[in-house]
């Protein structure tokens, strides 16, 4: 791809818009910047890109600085579809995403993950698992280091492990991954797809431009993916963590077995992965055909699934207090992700929700409260929507902020019960991302008195 002298258009000033802007720069291309926030809340980034030398539009999107681009560089928040965006694709100009660009100089090969919920585990172990086998190893994408940010540092590297969101699918055109991984596909982002479906096939553009010589990981107990996956180049490694079917990894009482090319089927104990849950075991079975298909060993394998703890906001145990255990599950945006969480506890739990809804329903969640819920705090922007779904299954109460929401819960609370902040929304109605939040909880916790 040439970029010399180019005038290139990058929208969204966050962590990715910000590594594009500045790998354009070192490419020597004319750059423009365009954010619809204003220069207060960009301070942190806005001197060194003047320094850089790149024009800066901020607080709105003019679209005749789109429309004047020989390139448009989304970053991953900014819909595809935005007025500015959609008329000047129609002028012809083209409009690729960080993932797009960053591919297009890397030279490693890409084993990439996508799902609507497990996407950070599975990249975090997948790396592990390949480094224990021996190779180099970057992890990086939807996880926190954009991929246009390796392109430097790709020497001695062997694989890219990246984790690779829907709206970064948005905006592939060529991306092709060797190894491409599918987890699940729940109800996820309906405020940014026309439907489930449409999402399903954002999801499925990770296997579009794969190869005879590639692998496509899918989970074949996801009636989602299959109905997405059907015809694809790619060799497709199956796994199922419900039944033994024609699949290259599966559960057969508390053994997780993988089908090796050269040793057969092999072992994995399941009480020796300190991941709780089956949802965490599809990830380890995901992990592992996908790095059996990079060249990964077994001894790699078992060795990452006996070390890995899990990652951050994650079912994360944070702290006891008069015999209540408080557990960190920020990072559960959705209503799926709130179910695989409430799957691992016997009850009773004290369930913090809420935040910005994602345009899905929280129907779902009633079985699980039903089974192991004693009440429900709700906060944020879906407090409503939330409780006139949940309301007749369990008693449930508003909080104005986490304080008083983990105020709430300790006062409910008696030893032996746990209260879990698991939201099933994003949080960017309160805070700057679900790291933000989750830290809001623990720092809450610390905040109490009396206990
Ligand atoms: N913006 C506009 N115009 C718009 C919309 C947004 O200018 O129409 C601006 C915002 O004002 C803001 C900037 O765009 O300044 C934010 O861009 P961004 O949302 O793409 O954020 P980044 O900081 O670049 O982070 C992105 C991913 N964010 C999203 O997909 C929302 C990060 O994933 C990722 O770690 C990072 O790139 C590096 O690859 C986060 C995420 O929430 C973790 N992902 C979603 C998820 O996991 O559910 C998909």
């Amino acid at each position: 791809m040439d970029l010399k002298n180019k005038h290139i258009v990058v929208v969204g000033l966050g962590r990715s818009g910000v590594s594009v802007a500045k790998f354009l720069v070192s490419r020597e291309c004319s750059v423009t910047v365009t954010d619809t926030r204003g220069p207060e809340e960009l301070q942190a980034v806005l001197p060194e890109l003047y320094a850089l030398g790149v024009s800066i539009e901020l607080g709105r999107h003019e679209s005749g600085t789109f429309e004047d681009a020989d390139l448009i560089v989304l970053s991953p928040g900014v819909p595809h579809t935005i007025g500015p965006v959609a008329r000047a694709k129609a002028k012809g100009v083209p409009v690729i995403g960080e993932i797009e660009l960053a591919y297009r100089f890397l030279h490693t090969p890409i084993l990439a993950i996508t799902g609507t919920n497990g996407k950070s585990t599975a990249t975090e172990l997948l790396g592990e698992m390949l480094r224990l086998s021996g190779f180099n190893v970057l992890t990086g994408g939807n996880l926190g280091t954009p991929l246009i940010e390796f392109i430097d540092h790709q020497n001695g590297v062997d694989f890219i492990v990246a984790e690779i969101s829907s709206f970064q699918l948005d905006t592939i055109d060529r991306f092709r991954p060797h190894v491409s991984v599918i987890l699940n596909i729940t109800d996820d982002h309906l405020e940014r797809y026309a439907d489930f479906d449409d999402y399903a096939r954002s999801k499925a553009r990770i296997f579009a431009n794969q190869e005879s010589g590639d692998v496509c990981v899918i989970n074949a107990a996801d009636p989602a993916i299959l109905a997405v996956s059907g015809k694809m180049p790619a060799v497709k490694f199956a796994f199922n963590c419900t039944q033994m079917v024609d699949n290259r990894a599966w559960i057969d009482g508390q053994t997780l077995w993988f089908h090796t090319p050269d040793d057969g089927n092999q072992p994995v104990d399941c009480s020796d992965i300190p991941l709780k849950g089956r949802h965490n075991l599809e990830n380890a079975a995901a992990a592992g055909l996908a790095a059996l298909a990079a060249g990964g060993t077994m001894a790699g394998i078992n060795g990452a699934l006996k070390i890995f703890q899990g990652l951050h906001h994650r079912v994360e145990y944070v702290d006891t207090r008069d015999g209540v255990a408080f557990v960190d599950d920020s990072k559960a945006t959705n209503v799926d992700a709130v179910v695989r969480a409430l799957e691992s506890f016997s009850g009773p739990v004290v369930l913090i929700m809420g935040g910005r809804d994602k345009g899905g329903s929280y129907e779902r969640l009633k079985s699980q409260m039903a089974r192991c819920v004693k009440q429900v705090i709700v906060m944020g922007e879906a407090a409503e929507k939330i409780a006139s779904v949940v309301k007749d299954t369990v008693p449930v109460v508003r909080a104005g902020d986490m304080r008083e929401a983990v105020a709430l819960a300790a006062e409910t609370a008696v030893s032996g019960d746990t209260v879990l902040l698991s939201p099933a929304c994003s949080s960017f109605d309160m805070y700057t991302s679900y790291a933000h939040r989750g830290d809001d909880f623990v720092r809450s916790i610390a905040q109490l008195t009396g206990r």
